[in-house]
C-alpha cells in the first residue's frame, strides 16, 4: 500500500514549495515510490487524531503500513533506508551522507528559519532591525561554510543523496529570506537541486494542492 502524508489543505506558503511536506514528496518522487495525501486544515491540526500522529499537531507526517512517523527528516531517512537512491552504498559514504542531513535540519536551518521568522513576526518591533542585523549575520556565517563546505562540486558528498535534498529545501527557505545573494555557488547548487525531475513533480503535487483549495489564488 502506498505511504500517505499528510500536508496542508490552504499552504500559507501559497503554493511556494516553502511547507516542509515537499521535502518528503521530493524523496518519494526521488525513488518512485507512489503516495497518497491527506490534506489538513489548521484546526485538525490540533485535532486528537492529528495529535496521535505528530504530538506537536505539525505536517507532515507519514503513515507506511503499521508504522506512523513524524518529523520531516526522519521521514525522509525512512525513506532513503528503504529504497536504493538516497543513501549512497558502504557505512562511511552513508554515514557521511547522513551527516549532511543533520547538517541541514540541525545547524542550517534554525538560523535561516530565524531570519525568516522574525520578518515575518516582528517587523513592528522598535528592536526589529539590530536583531534582524543579528540574524542575518549568524545565517549568512552558516551559509559561507556551507558554501566553502560544498567547495566546487555538484553535490554535497559525491552523489546526490538525502543530504542534498534537505540542505536544498532548507536554501529555498534561505532564498525566499534574501540570504543567497552572496552565494552565486550556493545559488547554482539550488539550481540543480531543483531543476531535478522529481523535484519538479514533488513541487507541482504540493502547489497543485494548494490551488485546488484556493483556485482564485
Ligand atoms: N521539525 C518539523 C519537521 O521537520 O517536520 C517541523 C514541521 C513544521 O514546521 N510544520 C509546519 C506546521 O505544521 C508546516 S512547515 N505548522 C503548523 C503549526 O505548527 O501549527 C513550516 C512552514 C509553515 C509556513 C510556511 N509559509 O507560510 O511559508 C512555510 C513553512
Amino acid at each position: 500500500m502506498a505511504p500517505t502524508l499528510t500536508a496542508f489543505e490552504r499552504s500559507p506558503d501559497r503554493g511556494r514549495g516553502l511547507s516542509r511536506d515537499l521535502r518528503v514528496r521530493w524523496a518519494l518522487e526521488e525513488v518512485g515510490q507512489a503516495y497518497d495525501t491527506r490534506l489538513v486544515s489548521f484546526a485538525a491540526l490540533k485535532a486528537p487524531g492529528h495529535i496521535a500522529l505528530n504530538p506537536f499537531g505539525q505536517i507532515p507526517t507519514c503513515e507506511d503500513g503499521d508504522l506512523a512517523l513524524f518529523e520531516s527528516g526522519a521521514i525522509v531517512l525512512h525513506i532513503a533506508q528503504h529504497h536504493d537512491g538516497l543513501l549512497p552504498q558502504g557505512a562511511a559514504p552513508c554515514g557521511r551522507a547522513i551527516s549532511w542531513m543533520f547538517a541541514a535540519l540541525n545547524t542550517v536551518e534554525p538560523p535561516v528559519w530565524d531570519v525568516a521568522m522574525s520578518r515575518l513576526l516582528d517587523g513592528d518591533k522598535p528592536w526589529y532591525a539590530a536583531r534582524l542585523a543579528t540574524l542575518r549575520g549568524r545565517a549568512r556565517s552558516c551559509l559561507a561554510a556551507l558554501a566553502q563546505g560544498l567547495g566546487g562540486g555538484p553535490w554535497l558528498d559525491g552523489g546526490f543523496s538525502a543530504g542534498d535534498l534537505l540542505m536544498v529545501t532548507v536554501l529555498k527557505r534561505a532564498e525566499a529570506a534574501d540570504l543567497m545573494a552572496d552565494h552565486p555557488g550556493l545559488t547554482a547548487y539550488l539550481d540543480r537541486g531543483r531543476a531535478r525531475p522529481a523535484f519538479q513533480r514533488a513541487f507541482a503535487a504540493q502547489r497543485a494542492a494548494f490551488m485546488a483549495a484556493q483556485p482564485d489564488a
